[in-house]
């Protein structure tokens, strides 16, 4: 067993070392500029990372709070030479996430029988993916699954979820296309409930250019299915498009004001430059950033790990 883990967290590092990859050499090439000719860690030099961070979406909040942990560093340790640049962004990044206060991430499907958790989130950023990966781990760890199609909006959106309840092997409750995700939603926890469950994960609609009727929607998905389950959904579980950079974090903003969001994924980190903005919405969110998503494959979700993360994407 401790070999086994061993061995997958290697394998998981791996891939997000790879998954990573574009955003760090995207991030190394600019700082790169930045630092050339000069050995000193000075102003200009800080000004510059400052563009950096910026750039790499990190965001202006958060960036701020790193140059300045770098100035009283600078100020305490007159001589920075700029190749320690890296690992002084590491540490002082990872300390900074460190002290972020967030809610607790309620990983603990213990909590509600079964524990219920809503996926929502704008059109395309890997909802239905997601809950496809999650099925996946929550059935490896030997609990039960039901999978709810509560996007009716499209039939291509119900057909995607039953190939990944045939893929996991987990049961699926769907109505026809059009219907009433709330009655979706019903349907599937009544099932669950029948079947004694552990974990039901409810995909829903994302359409974010009619706000109101999104979030009344999400809603009313909210209080059928608490006819059911009391508490249900124990979980709400935005999923963002890490690769939309800003985007993302202004939907998370969005989100979380209008509907009580519980947790974060941040999907399609692979490919995408923009991995530092999983740095900026650590930071800036209440919300707890659980999941990462890394590659289109089933296994390519990780749980979300801060020191990791920050390791990963400053360890040259
Ligand atoms: N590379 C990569 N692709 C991903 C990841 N997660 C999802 N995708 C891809 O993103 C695309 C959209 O994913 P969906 O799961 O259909 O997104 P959705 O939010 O359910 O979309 P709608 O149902 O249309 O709102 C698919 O092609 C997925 O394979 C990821 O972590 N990495
Ligand atoms: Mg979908």
């Amino acid at each position: 067993m401790g070999l086994f883990k061993k061995i997958f967290s290697k394998e998981k590092k791996e891939k997000l070392d790879q998954g990573l990859e574009k955003s760090k050499s995207n991030f190394f090439n600019k700082l790169g500029k930045a630092v050339a000719g000069k050995s000193k860690v000075d102003d200009d030099v800080l000004d510059d990372l400052e563009e950096v961070l910026i750039s790499s979406d990190v965001g202006v909040s958060t960036t701020i709070k790193i140059i300045r942990r770098i100035e009283d560093r600078v100020a305490k340790d007159k001589y920075l030479g700029t190749e320690e640049l890296n690992v002084i962004l590491r540490e002082e990044i990872a300390a900074l996430l460190s002290e972020t206060e967030e809610a607790e991430k309620n990983n603990q499907p213990e909590l509600g029988h079964p524990y219920v958790i809503m996926v929502v989130g704008v059109n395309g950023v890997g909802k239905t993916t997601t809950i496809g990966k999650l099925a996946y781990q929550f059935k490896k760890q030997g609990k039960k699954v039901v999978l709810g199609a509560a996007d009716t909006f499209r039939a291509a959106a119900i057909e995607q979820l039953e190939i990944w309840s045939q893929r996991v092997d987990v049961p699926i409750v769907k109505q026809k296309m059009g219907s009433d995700p709330a009655s979706v939603a019903f349907d599937t926890l009544q099932s669950a409930v029948k079947l004694n469950a552990d974990v039901v994960l409810i995909d829903t609609a994302g359409r974010l250019h009619n706000k109101i009727n999104l979030m009344n929607e999400l809603t009313k998905v909210k209080r059928v299915m608490q006819k059911v389950v009391p508490n249900a959904p124990h979980e709400v579980l935005l999923v963002l498009d890490g690769s939309t950079g800003q985007n993302a974090f202004e939907q998370a903003k969005q989100f979380s004001a209008a509907t009580e969001v519980t947790s974060l994924a941040i999907t399609k980190l692979d490919g995408t430059a923009k991995g530092g903005v999983v740095i900026g919405i650590s930071d800036q969110l209440q919300v707890p950033v659980k999941y990462i998503g890394v590659g289109e494959g089933i296994e390519d979700l990780q749980d979300f790990n801060k020191i990791e993360f920050v390791d990963s994407f400053f360890n040259q």
